[in-house]
């Protein structure tokens, strides 16, 4: 029995989860019990400028009232039919979110990963009704250093060993190429006739977040339309607002109408969605597609449990809906360049700090320092203990994410918490 002692509650919740969980996670040492917008507090009562936002899934701040008013509502209402029955809030649902995205229709699941395991059943299915690819020979283009989830498919196509080693034998059917390079792209469309699609992350989130040159995506949808490949945007993590747009593949939109209706849209065959779909409240996420596609699964042929529930309709449609009214979309834009700027101020006089790359909200700052070194991490626990959270993607780079509803008072705040933290390792 692990007794609770009055001297640092935040210990007794650590052991624990030592003593009885999995350790699938090595989380900054910090214990927390409140969220409230772009703040969280500790068991200690200590708070934090939370600069992950779940990475990417609070982009509408933590316990976002209209969401917490919505839920409590629907949680005495209604919460789980199935999909065995129809529920009064789903077509809502599927017709607002088709609308503002641009797409004819919408399949309903839980997680990020669920919607990439979505999409790559759509593409084989499509490939072998549509486009006539051969028997058991589909195959998806993707990138190296892609994060797309931890089912067992989809670490198959995983670059990293951490994330692939010794779970196989892995699902086949998958070809790597660089991320941001055209020419690789069309190379194996050149080779292979069996290629149904090409998944994507407009900005690889987990890999450090890797920007493609302003043009990759238009070049993407052209090389897919030239030759009959479907471009699956898995926009998880870049979507709803982070990047600076609705969508990461809008580029820098008005937001102010659906995206098909923006000049700049890069308009994907497949659009995957999850994270901020709930405002970081419950599992939601999301695949569109025109009805070309979606009508390959017929009942019987996909689904799950939860997909679609009232609930998480009702969530998903203020969600979005909080996304467009308070245009989160536009403050990441606006608060994105400054964090940028600010933070190459600082880097030009720091020996610690490399630079500082990202789009909208969606930031990192590589240290200079081996892959391996510690820096990254102890920045970050300093940055804990100067009341601001975030954390390593890989080694020597920290990811920047706030959620998007932050002040632009706020953010200097942060950026002063941030630098100076960075100045005691000068
Ligand atoms: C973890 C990373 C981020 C995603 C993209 C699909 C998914 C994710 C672009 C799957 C999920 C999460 C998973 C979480 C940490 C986090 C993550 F570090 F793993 F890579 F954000 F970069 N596509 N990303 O980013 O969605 O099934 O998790 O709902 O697994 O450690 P999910």
């Amino acid at each position: 029995m692990i007794e609770k002692t009055s001297k640092d509650l935040s210990q007794f919740h650590l052991d624990l989860e030592k003593k009885y969980g999995a350790h699938d996670y090595h989380p900054l040492p910090v214990v927390l019990e409140k969220g409230e917008g772009v703040f969280m507090w500790d068991v200690n009562g200590k708070k934090y400028y939370d600069f992950l936002s779940a990475y990417s899934a609070v982009n509408q701040g933590h316990c976002h009232p209209e969401l917490v008013s919505l839920i409590k509502n629907q949680a005495e209402t209604l919460t789980l039919t199935s999909r065995a029955f129809h529920n009064n809030k789903l077509g809502e649902y599927m017709e607002f979110a088709t609308k503002l995205f641009g797409f004819d229709q919408l399949l309903p699941m839980n997680t990020g990963a669920e919607g990439v395991e979505t999409s790559i059943k759509l593409s084989r299915k499509w490939g072998y009704l549509k486009k006539k690819v051969d028997e058991n020979q589909a195959k998806i283009v993707v990138c190296n250093n892609n994060f797309h989830g931890r089912t067992t498919t989809v670490i198959s196509f995983s670059t990293d060993p951490g994330s692939k080693d010794f779970f196989g034998p892995h699902t086949p059917g998958f070809i790597h190429i660089p991320h941001g390079e055209i020419s690789a792209l069309e190379n194996e469309f050149k080779k292979d006739k069996n290629i149904v699609a090409f998944l994507v992350e407009p900005i690889q989130g987990e890999a450090g977040v890797n920007v493609p040159e302003p043009e990759y995506l238009k070049k993407v949808r052209s090389l897919c339309s030239e030759y009959n490949v479907l471009m699956i945007a898995d926009e998880i993590q870049t979507g709803l607002g982070r990047t600076g747009s609705l969508l990461a593949s809008c580029g820098n939109c008005s937001c102010e109408s659906s995206c098909e209706q923006q000049s700049t849209y890069v308009r994907p065959d497949i659009l995957i969605l999850a994270k901020a779909l709930s405002g970081g409240t419950y599992p939601i996420s999301a695949v569109l597609c025109d009805s070309e596609i979606m009508e390959v699964i017929q009942p019987g042929q996909h689904g799950s449990t939860f997909g679609g529930n009232p609930f998480a309709a009702s969530i998903a449609k203020k969600a979005l809906e909080i996304i467009i009214d308070e245009k989160l979309a536009q403050n990441a834009r606006f608060l994105g360049e400054i964090f940028r700027s600010e933070m190459n101020k600082y880097i030009k006089s720091s020996k610690i700090v490399k630079l500082v790359r990202g789009k909208g909200l969606l930031n990192a700052i590589v240290i200079n320092d081996s892959e391996d070194s510690q820096t990254a991490w102890n920045i970050c626990l300093k940055l804990r203990d100067n009341g601001l959270l975030a954390k390593p993607t890989h080694g020597n780079v920290i990811r920047f994410a706030p959620p998007l509803v932050m002040t632009e008072d706020q953010l200097y705040d942060c950026v002063s918490i941030i630098t100076s933290t960075i100045k005691e390792f000068e």
